[in-house]
């Protein structure tokens, strides 16, 4: 049973009030929403590895100079998102601790390798336009500063999804060769995309209490099907086969069928199993590592500085 103050907090909700900072909200609404939100911080981190694989090796300078701004934007996004998951009372260290540690979850995707140049183009067409039919709801959720940083957040995924395409288009429209590395990208990047949206909604453990406080506004099967339904006029557009033989137009329904996700396969990656789970972990906590003398002058020059300041 829900105390009166309690109540009153899902009737703000239910009045699509946000909620902000320093409202009262219940202990699970605040844990929850640090889980979510430094999950995605951690996703959007870990998120610049695999296309940093690629910045030495972009075929123009105009693609080089393009993913850099791409990679960037990432790191940006990362950083308001642990801010936005400060504002719940937890600290960036303890963050950082949870993902180096290996205990906090960060986006399955982001364990795959990214082979060829044409990968580039399938993560911003594929990845983030995964990332845009998830978020751009978020924008709406209850909780005042995560909504907040959607907007900004979706603005520039929406570049990023555009500049994939427009790799893939010119891939498909290239030499046969070039062609065939478009068809493999899409190939290896196909699958993983669709679970990016989580386990099915049977399955989906957070997804009915974070509905019913607006954390979520679509369930992980609808936001795929969406997923799905926009991305296989594209696909037909760019002249590319969806590796799915059960894909098929279901008028009744007025959505696309597909085949079934080998949830074995994404069980496994959540566990630490996939391709690159351990090049990815190993990779940032060096990064971070790597940053300590540089923290470390940062805090000593403040402290001389506050110190001058008292004097
Ligand atoms: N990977 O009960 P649910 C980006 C976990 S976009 C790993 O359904 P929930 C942009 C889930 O955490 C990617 N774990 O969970 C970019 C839970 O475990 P927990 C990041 C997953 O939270 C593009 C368990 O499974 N986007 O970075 C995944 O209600 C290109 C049960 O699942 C966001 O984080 C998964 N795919 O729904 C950057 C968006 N799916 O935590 C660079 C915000 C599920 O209880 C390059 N997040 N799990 O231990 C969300 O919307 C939700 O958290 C969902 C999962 C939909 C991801």
């Amino acid at each position: 049973d829900m105390s009166a103050q309690e109540q009153a907090f899902q009737a703000r909700i239910g009045a699509g009030v946000k909620i902000e900072p320093k409202d009262w909200m219940p202990e699970a609404y605040r844990k929850t929403l640090v889980r979510q939100i430094s999950q995605h911080a951690h996703s959007e981190i870990v998120g610049q590895l695999p296309e940093g694989n690629w910045v030495t090796r972009a075929p123009t300078l105009k693609r080089k100079a393009i993913l850099l701004a791409k990679i960037q934007d990432e790191a940006g996004h990362g950083l308001y998102l642990y801010s936005a998951a400060e504002t719940l009372g937890v600290s960036r260290d303890e963050l950082l601790d949870a993902l180096h540690s290996g205990r906090a979850k960060y986006s399955s995707i982001f364990n795959y390798p990214t082979l060829s140049w044409a990968d580039m183009g399938a993560i911003g067409w594929l990845v983030d336009g995964a990332a845009i039919t998830n978020q751009i709801p978020l924008c709406r959720c209850s909780y005042g500063p995560y909504s907040r940083a959607m907007i900004r957040v979706c603005k520039e995924e929406a570049f990023h999804a555009r500049q994939g395409y427009d790799i893939m288009m010119k891939l498909a429209q290239g030499s046969p060769e070039q062609k065939a590395m478009a068809q493999d990208a899409l190939n290896r990047w196909w699958w993983p995309s669709l679970m990016m949206f989580g386990p099915p909604d049977a399955d989906s453990v957070n997804s009915q209490q974070s509905m019913n406080w607006r954390i979520k506004l679509f369930s992980n099967d609808e936001l795929r099907q969406r997923m799905v339904d926009q991305t296989v006029p594209q696909a037909e557009y760019l002249g590319l086969t969806i590796p799915d033989p059960k894909l098929k137009w279901n008028a009744e329904r007025g959505h696309y069928d597909f085949g079934e996700i080998d949830w074995s396969e994404f069980h496994n990656v959540l566990k630490g199993n996939g391709p690159c789970n351990k090049e990815r972990l190993a990779t940032r906590v060096k990064a971070y590592e790597d940053g300590q003398w540089f923290r470390e002058a940062l805090v000593a020059h403040a402290e001389k500085k506050a110190a001058k300041q008292a004097a």
